[in-house]
């Protein structure tokens, strides 16, 4: 019977045959991700190098010998690969469980191909049993959250936690993201967040989707 990892490492290794040769690539936060840095180091895949998303993921690439590039160093990207908290069926996805939404989508957004690397647990036909991950800035916390509970949302600020831009997460269960671009940008427009974890304006072009059965490619 196949593990959730046993599940997240065939999703990695199998992302390692859209990996081309000879570009810049974009390298996500995460478990699922661990794998295919794992996988990325032992392959003999020739990347020109990979554009980070996290302080984990900076020092897993130092680790495995993965030469780190800034993205101010780059004109775009071939390719993103990244897990996610959840993916519906049309590949947008709640993300941020990691706290690096903020790195994560920007990266994304430079990337010409975004693949989304998941065990089957994250797939899902409706976004929104995960929460939210909403990055916001310190001194407006209060407001924002204010803000999110009109929009339905019930907020909880993850205690103790700073993401690598220094500023602070909310988790906003009970949102109704149906209409999940829409949400995106009425979360973006209120003043003082910077970031919220939904991935539906720049959805993955492809899901690497990982059962007990095998491994498929959905599009
Ligand atoms: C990351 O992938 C985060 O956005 C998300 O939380 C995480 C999923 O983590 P895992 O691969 O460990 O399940 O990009």
């Amino acid at each position: 019977m196949a593990t959730q990892d046993d599940l997240k490492r065939m999703a990695a290794h199998k992302a390692l045959e859209l990996v081309p040769h000879g570009e810049y690539i974009g390298v996500g936060t995460g478990s699922t991700v661990k794998y295919f840095i794992e996988a990325l180091a032992a392959s003999a895949k020739d990347i020109k190098g990979a554009v980070s998303t996290s302080s984990s993921t900076s020092a897993l690439l130092r680790q495995h010998g993965i030469a780190e590039v800034g993205l101010n160093e780059v004109n775009g990207l071939a390719l993103y690969v990244d897990g996610a908290d959840e993916i519906n069926h049309s590949l947008q996805m709640i993300k941020g469980g990691g706290g690096a939404l903020l790195n994560e989508k920007i990266v994304a957004s430079a990337s010409r191909q975004f693949v989304c690397i998941a065990d089957e647990s994250k797939y899902v036909a409706r976004l929104g049993k995960f929460p939210l991950p909403v990055e916001v800035i310190e001194h407006a916390r209060s407001l924002v959250s204010r803000q999110l509970l009109k929009l339905g949302g019930e907020p909880e600020l993850r205690i103790g936690v700073k993401t690598d831009n220094g500023h602070q997460i909310v988790d906003v269960s009970g949102l109704n993201l149906d209409q999940p671009m829409s949400m995106e940008d009425a979360i973006n427009h209120i003043p003082g967040v910077v970031e919220n974890g939904i991935f539906a304006r720049r959805p993955a072009d492809v899901l690497v989707l990982a059962r007990a059965g095998g491994v498929e490619l959905v599009y």
